[in-house]
């Protein structure tokens, strides 16, 4: 591989904006230079392949810690692949993604874990991990947590919301957490009480209100709060971390900041579609009044005053990353499956390939700083999930995952222009500032002159370390 020198570009770190020349060598960064440095002179004279970004930003590449590729929901599978997905992913600037496994009742953790490989390995554009969704706690599967970990899996997702499928009791929770505090683990909540939910759900239908307005009615900011309540007070008594999955409610967001202030161990993520869609967007007329049905997901899109919460919420800390839950479901095919019922809409948005530019367009309407934009699109996932400094950093000794960021251009998102395997757009027609110019992956061009480059299956699987935000 060649020796590439991407100079006149400003690196964006977490910690803010250097005008520095990287030297990449192989599928690492090799160094940093001043560019009045004498070395500087030689990197770039030396064979090497030089880049000029001049005007552009130089940043790490994202890591997307929540995605859904090739998902069994709701009677269907999520539509992306992992080489659609992750190609996607590519083209947004996304180097690394964490995709959930998912373990069926009944099921050993390490089935669930063998089908995801089959999934993913020789397909991907990126790199990357997963997680394992516990849909069934038990002596045996708490005993193979400890398996997991030596497989590079150290983090683990419960659901407090569906019932009879993925839903995990109280008590359930509690031990899978009392295990996640003595073998280090980071437990991921989904936090809605899906009890109640079920009950309201059942009121609406009863009621002949089956439009997909009422998939955001029937799951009350209330719920995501109680839940993510008792999921942290379940959490301390536990002695373990939690980490609160796609939180939308500004009441949930309140929980996180009363325990973070208390000092507990307590992370949250928000995503995009929570801070650009809401609750409207669920009455759209369009597509014969169904539009509606591409707004679901689970949590559900809330009223339009939730986003300044959130943006602040970014701006504070108190949300430590901003992760996409890509989850597509075509529209015609299995979004239409709910025509008549919204409680059979499969659940899910797709927006892994949008994530770094809805964020940069945060920074754009001066929500967030250039840096922050950076520490919760990369370096903060990195660092909670065991991933730093291998990656969500531009220093020496990193996997050289960089993305040559243009300010200066302009995209209009939609159906025609994405890559993902989904048939329509939650962000159609949406004209925002900035887009990747290159994107690299472990040293190898992915993306250039607004071409993929990469090859299927350059993607490696990441056995993951411990949190490296647990003491
Ligand atoms: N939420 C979604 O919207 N889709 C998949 C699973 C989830 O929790
Ligand atoms: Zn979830
Ligand atoms: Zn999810």
């Amino acid at each position: 591989m060649a020796r590439i020198v991407i100079t006149n570009g400003t690196v964006i770190t977490a910690t803010g904006a250097h005008e520095l020349t990287v030297v990449v060598d192989g599928e690492r960064i090799a160094a940093l230079l001043a560019p009045d440095s004498s070395d500087h002179a030689s990197a770039a004279a030396s064979g090497s392949h030089v880049i000029d970004a001049v005007g552009k930003f130089v940043i790490p590449g994202g890591i997307d810690v929540h995605t859904h590729m090739e998902m069994p929901f709701g009677g269907t599978m999520s539509s992306d692949t992992f080489e659609t997905g992750s190609r996607a992913a590519a083209w947004g600037g996304t180097t690394t993604i964490l995709d959930f496994a998912v373990q069926k009742k009944g099921e050993s953790l390490q089935a669930a874990l063998d089908l995801w490989h089959q999934k993913a390995g020789g397909n991907c554009a990126i790199d990357y991990g997963f997680h394992m969704i516990m849909a069934d706690v038990n002596e045996i599967t708490l005993k193979e947590m400890d398996v997991l970990h030596g497989e590079g899996i150290t983090s683990f997702k419960l659901f407090t919301a569906y019932p009879g499928v993925l839903y995990s009791t109280d008590g359930e929770i509690f031990r899978a957490m009392q295990k996640a505090g003595q073998i280090g683990s980071m437990i991921m909540m989904h936090c809605e009480n899906g009890i109640v939910i079920d009950e309201i759900i059942k009121d609406h239908v009863g009621r002949g209100e089956t439009a997909p307005y009422y998939h955001s009615i029937s799951r009350p900011e209330a719920m995501e709060a109680e839940a993510t309540h008792r999921c942290i007070q379940i959490a301390k008594v536990a002695g373990s971390p939690v980490y609160v999955v796609h939180l939308s409610a500004k009441e949930a967001l309140e929980q996180v900041v009363i325990a973070r202030d208390r000092g507990q161990n307590v992370f949250a993520e928000t995503c995009p579609q929570y801070l650009y869609r809401s609750i409207d967007d669920l009455t759209r007329p369009g597509m014969d009044g169904f539009e509606g049905a591409n707004f679901v997901c689970s949590t559900p899109l809330r009223h339009r005053e939730h986003q300044a919460e959130l943006w602040r919420g970014i701006r504070m800390n108190d949300l430590s990353v901003v992760s996409t839950d890509h989850c597509p479901f075509c529209f015609k095919e299995q979004k239409a499956m709910g025509i008549g019922d919204f409680s059979k809409i499969p659940n899910g948005m797709a927006g892994v390939e949008h994530r770094m530019d809805l964020l940069y367009q945060g920074v754009v309407d001066k929500h967030i700083s250039l840096a922050r934009w950076v520490e919760v699109a990369a370096t903060t996932p990195a660092r909670l999930f065991g991933l730093y400094p291998k990656k969500g950093v531009i220093a020496p000794g990193a996997d050289a995952d960089i993305v040559i960021y243009d300010p200066n251009a302009r995209q209009t998102l939609g159906v025609e222009m994405h890559h993902m395997a989904v048939d329509y757009s939650a962000y159609e027609g949406e004209v925002i500032d900035g887009r990747c110019d290159l994107v690299m992956s472990r040293g190898r061009i992915v993306i250039e002159n607004k071409q993929y480059v990469g090859t299927k299956g350059q993607g490696s699987y990441l056995k993951r370390s411990l949190s490296q935000y647990l003491v």
